[in-house]
């Protein structure tokens, strides 16, 4: 049976706020395009964290039937999957390759879903009409924006969801106290703190300054309990990008009812977890109080930020 549905959203809207994306154990692909000087194409691409990697089929033409397969830690209990859609290594570049248009999704079992997707260079996630048993799912192209210069199709990145809450507090919105204007390389909204993906990012806008006294918020929605922040400092989208932009080394964390406690954090690329003294609160903004400075850009950029209960 086939069916189809469309949801398209961004990401500081539903799955993230209740899931966390399933471990993927292997990926394999109907043809990879060739390396180009140091450029990877390979399917692994879809499941590496980065938006800036993608995955491209290697057929003559647009590459409708290709296909990339997710293979899931054994049957799960599968609601939706997140799709960025096209080559997002930079805008230009989304525009001058195919997107996918028509996406079909096969089950372990051989049920397909039909879906639409739209041609937005947005986070796209896409649900099925009800949770799905399957422990893989191959996505094949079955039509195609076309790109301005290339006959390629790419994917960048695929998360799979199931409906069992993060082990993270969930967040229904970020907020922050400024925000650098959206560029050739993509945007810097507060919510690119929380879509798993490590070069997606939050910079601070403050023209002038080095991101000392700049903050970004997390709102929960309802009051919860919170004893550790998961944070990756900086610009990930690349060693040289975290050299060259500023990062955080100390913050203070300010919660709903005013408490404060300060916190110590690392100038490091790695994730690192800070432990505090357990709250319950609805909110939490992380206030920073000091920043590394970067070799080039004088400009605080964050890429990830969870609270654990
Ligand atoms: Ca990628
Ligand atoms: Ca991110």
């Amino acid at each position: 049976m086939t069916s189809a549905i469309l949801l398209a959203s961004f990401l500081s809207t539903s799955l993230p706020a209740v899931a966390a994306p399933l471990k993927i154990t292997d990926v394999s692909a109907s043809s990879e395009l060739h390396d180009d000087s140091g450029v990877s194409y390979v399917v692994k691409n879809v499941k590496d964290h980065k938006q800036s990697t993608a995955w491209f089929e290697s057929e003559v033409g647009s590459g409708l039937g290709s296909w990339v397969k997710l293979d899931l830690d054994g049957t799960q209990n599968v609601v939706g999957f997140r799709i960025w859609n096209g080559y997002w290594l930079t805008s230009d570049m989304w525009q001058r390759n195919n997107r996918v248009k028509e996406l079909e999704v096969e089950l372990a079992d051989g049920t397909k879903h039909s879906f639409t997707l739209t041609d937005d260079m947005k986070v796209e996630e896409l649900r099925f009409p009800s949770p799905v048993q399957t422990s893989s799912l191959k996505f094949r192209i079955k039509g195609i924006y076309k790109g301005s210069t290339f006959a390629d199709t790419s994917i960048s990145e695929l998360q799979v969801f199931d409906s069992a809450p993060s082990s993270d507090v969930a967040v229904t919105s970020f907020s922050a106290s400024s925000t650098y204007p959206a560029d050739g390389d993509g945007d810097y909204e507060a919510d690119n703190l929380g879509d798993d993906v490590l070069d997606s990012m939050w910079c601070e806008g403050n023209a002038d300054g080095d991101g000392t006294g700049e903050w970004v918020q997390l709102d929960f929605g309802s009051s919860q309990r919170v004893s550790s922040l998961v944070i990756n400092n900086g610009n990930d989208f690349g060693f040289k990008a975290f050299i060259n932009a500023n990062s955080a080394t100390a913050g203070t964390l300010t919660f709903s009812d005013g408490s404060t406690q300060k916190v110590t954090i690392k100038p490091s690329m790695m994730g690192q977890t800070i432990a505090f003294l357990p709250r319950t609160t609805r909110t939490v903004r992380l206030t920073f109080d000091q920043v590394r400075k970067g070799k080039e850009f004088n400009d605080l950029c964050i890429s990830e930020l969870h609270f654990q209960p």
